[in-house]
């Protein structure tokens, strides 16, 4: 059988930064995103006798060794719980850039695991596609969702326990989240690569993992009061952190460029004639800011003026995955 799954991608307010286990994707901390509405993968997935190997298309592109590598070895975590092992097509259409600091694994394998555990008639529960597209990749649990989602750390050894949760569905809260993009060329050090390394040479990782709860506990205070400006102050503080941890690594990652820089002085300065902006980075050189949906156009006006910025996103809050 065929099946078809859409999954949105999701931006961390409280970033996933560092796993305790790399084979189950289990992190370090507890995480917190917003599912947007403008960034999606959508996969379709049919398993065959016919096939003798798994085959991957990415828009239209049959995709690299190493990303079909990636998805065999998640395919055959679904094949364990289906209990077959016949090869599959996935033919997938991301209209994420890829590898520019936008979450693309998140959509891609939120997408992969509703659609692939569907086409073999397997009726999963959100929490058990949670815990499985978390297999894919990290941030891909937190897609399986809509509006604001928290990613659970979760204390066992097999990852049970470690999956996404809604807080907030996502029209119970108007937000605007406009991406900056200022290099849509593909990141030099991987997310995965770029965690393990903080993990393990950082001095600052300790301070991170001292606090990250903290802020947690912060923002989920936030979402339950609408509190939009104690919102957007912990989501900046909590991003400016995480990069943080990373000048410390050994060698040191730094994923801005100079339009990063321009983007962050421009919300500063939006701050201060007061419109309230806030913006996050994740790994990579790009900007997503948060504003009120009253302000986006303002917002984005002043964005768009930036050096270096090539253009402007705008994105909502989002619903979690459908079946097409
Ligand atoms: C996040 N990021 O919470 C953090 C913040 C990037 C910075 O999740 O190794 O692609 O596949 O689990 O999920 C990007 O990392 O990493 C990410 P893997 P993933 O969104």
């Amino acid at each position: 059988m065929k099946a078809t799954a859409r999954a949105n991608t999701n931006i961390a307010l409280i970033k996933y930064w560092g796993k305790r286990d790399e084979e189950l994707f289990l992190p370090t901390n507890s995480s917190l995103s917003l599912t947007l509405d403008g960034f999606y993968t959508t996969t379709t997935v049919e398993f065959s006798k016919e096939l003798i190997n798994d085959e991957l298309i990415i828009n239209g592109v049959r995709s690299s060794d190493k990303e079909l590598l990636r998805v065999s070895r998640f395919l055959n975590i679904v094949r364990r719980i289906a209990e077959v092992d016949t090869y599959a097509s996935v033919i997938s259409e991301n209209n994420v850039p890829i590898a520019a600091g936008f979450a693309s694994s998140a959509s891609a394998f939120a997408a992969l695991a509703a659609a692939s555990t569907k086409s073999l008639g397997l009726e999963l529960s959100k929490d058990e596609l949670s815990i499985l597209a978390r297999q894919g990749s990290g941030s891909a649990c937190r897609s399986i969702y809509g509006g604001f989602v928290e990613w659970k750390m979760g204390k066992r050894d097999d990852g049970k326990d470690s999956k996404g949760k809604q807080l907030l569905s996502e029209d119970k809260w108007g937000l605007t989240v406009l991406s900056a993009v200022v290099s849509s060329e593909r990141k030099k050090v991987s997310s995965s690569e770029g965690m393990k390394r903080t993990v393990e040479t950082s001095p600052f990782y300790k301070g991170w993992l001292d606090t990250v709860h903290d802020d947690l506990l912060d923002i989920k205070a936030a979402i339950k009061k609408r509190d939009f400006i104690y919102l957007g102050e912990v989501m900046e503080r909590n991003a400016l952190k995480m990069h943080g941890t990373m000048l410390g690594a050994r060698p040191p990652i730094l994923y801005w460029e100079s339009g990063t820089i321009e983007v962050i002085s421009c919300v500063y300065k939006l701050r201060n004639s007061g419109i309230p902006a806030f913006f996050t980075i994740d790994a990579g050189a790009n900007v997503k800011v948060l504003c009120l949906p009253e302000e986006e156009y303002k917002v984005r006006e002043a964005l768009m003026e930036q050096k270096g910025v090539e253009r402007v996103i705008t994105c909502h809050p989002g619903r979690g995955i459908t079946y097409l």
